[in-house]
């Protein structure tokens, strides 16, 4: 008989350091002689995570179009595609940083109906210290409504072992009053320091993910209603830029400039940044920038250190704002930076909704 893949999910709430993570784990994981494959998955088309992760080097498929929950036969599908050229020993899945009820929608189906394919690890769930402060400590300042902060709680409640990612930009106080909020919360679930970036207590984080998943009788409770309400209020944009110029560019910078801009306008607007990603690409180097909240310096997460005549820019926005307004800003951004680099910037097809009342396929009938 074939040994059983093992299935691992990576969760946490958008922005929280899921794709830094699992690229983390995988490396460990190659680095032992094991052969990975990663999922990714979005609510739209165009996702900078798997462009980002197969720049990494890693054996990616996606998901895109709803999250795992809704497309059980399309993840179990992607896991079968990636599996062709030869069966991985791990595949490590990101869901969408908004979705949650992953337990009872997605583990245990896949426990019920494919349990002899699949290892079923544990959920780990990373917490966003960005948000995590203001929910779980009560601290003032700008945030989410209850709806939202409903769904980031969720996920902490349902996982099977809890990472405080960032700690690289905690004190070791704010660290932990972090844990000491977990460990009100959710006294049965482990939880410890992680930073995902440069690797502190990332042993730690390799630990539960060899571990094995909690005992649960019962499914977790869930309003859906409020679930999808929560999700709904983050307008989701994906879209396209083409960058020319008739001089050579620095494809980091312009990358940067489009989420600084686009964050200052936000701000300006009100509006609460989940996760504000831009890809930068040419045909053999990328460049990743982001902004992970209100308040949050935006920031190269990848560099490509290049120059270029040209580049296709690729933006993923998840912001508690209206999706046409969303949209607005990505021209009025595109239009900032071409005045202010020199470049000229078209903007292509965008997607751009607020996410449609999750219905998923299993575990919720
Ligand atoms: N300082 C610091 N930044 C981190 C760490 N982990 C991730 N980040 C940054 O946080 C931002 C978001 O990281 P991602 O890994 O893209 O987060 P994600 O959870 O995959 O985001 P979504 O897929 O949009 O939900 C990026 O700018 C990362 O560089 C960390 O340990 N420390
Ligand atoms: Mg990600």
């Amino acid at each position: 008989m074939l040994k059983p893949i093992r299935f691992l999910m990576i969760g946490g709430f958008l922005g929280a350091g899921k794709t830094t993570t699992i690229a983390r784990l995988a490396s460990h994981y190659v680095s032992e002689g094991q052969n990975v494959a990663i999922v990714t998955n979005d609510q739209a088309y165009d996702l900078v995570d798997t462009h980002t992760l197969r720049a990494g080097g890693f054996h990616v498929g996606e998901v895109p179009g709803a999250c795992f929950c809704c497309k059980f036969d399309d993840l179990v599908g992607t896991i079968g595609d990636l599996s062709e050229q030869s069966v991985p020993d791990i595949v490590i899945a990101e869901p969408v940083g908004s979705c949650t009820d992953l337990v009872a929608t997605v583990i245990e189906p896949m426990q019920q109906l494919f349990g002899d394919r699949f290892e079923l690890g544990p959920l780990v769930v990373l917490l966003k210290p960005e948000h995590g402060r203001k929910i779980l400590c009560s601290t003032s300042g700008r945030g989410f409504s209850p709806k939202a902060e409903y769904i980031f709680l969720k996920q902490l409640e349902e996982a099977d072992a809890i990472a405080v990612n960032k700690i690289d930009k905690l004190t070791p106080e704010r660290q932990q009053e972090l844990l000491d909020r977990l460990a009100d919360r959710f006294p049965d679930t482990s939880a410890f320091g992680v930073s995902a970036r440069d690797g502190d207590g990332f042993e730690k984080l390799i630990d539960a993910s060899s571990g094995s998943r909690k005992n649960q009788s019962n499914a977790m409770p869930m309003d859906y209603g409020t679930y999808a309400e929560g999700e709904a209020e983050l307008g989701w944009l994906n879209g396209q830029i083409a960058a020319t110029a008739d001089e050579k560019f620095s494809l980091d910078d312009v990358t940067l400039a489009i989420v600084s801009s686009m964050e200052k306008r936000l701000t300006t607007e009100n509006c609460e940044v989940a996760h504000l990603k831009v890809l930068g690409q040419t045909l053999n180097d990328a460049a990743v920038a982001n902004v992970v909240g209100g308040g949050s310096q935006p920031e190269l997460s990848l560099a490509s250190e290049i120059k270029t005549l040209n580049a296709e820019l690729l933006v993923n926005a998840r912001v508690a704002a209206d999706p046409e307004l969303l949209e607005s800003i990505v021209h009025a951004a595109a239009a900032d930076v071409q005045e202010s680099l020199g470049v000229s910037l078209k903007v292509g097809n965008i997607q751009r909704f607020r996410p449609a009342p999750p219905q998923p396929t299993h575990g919720r009938e």
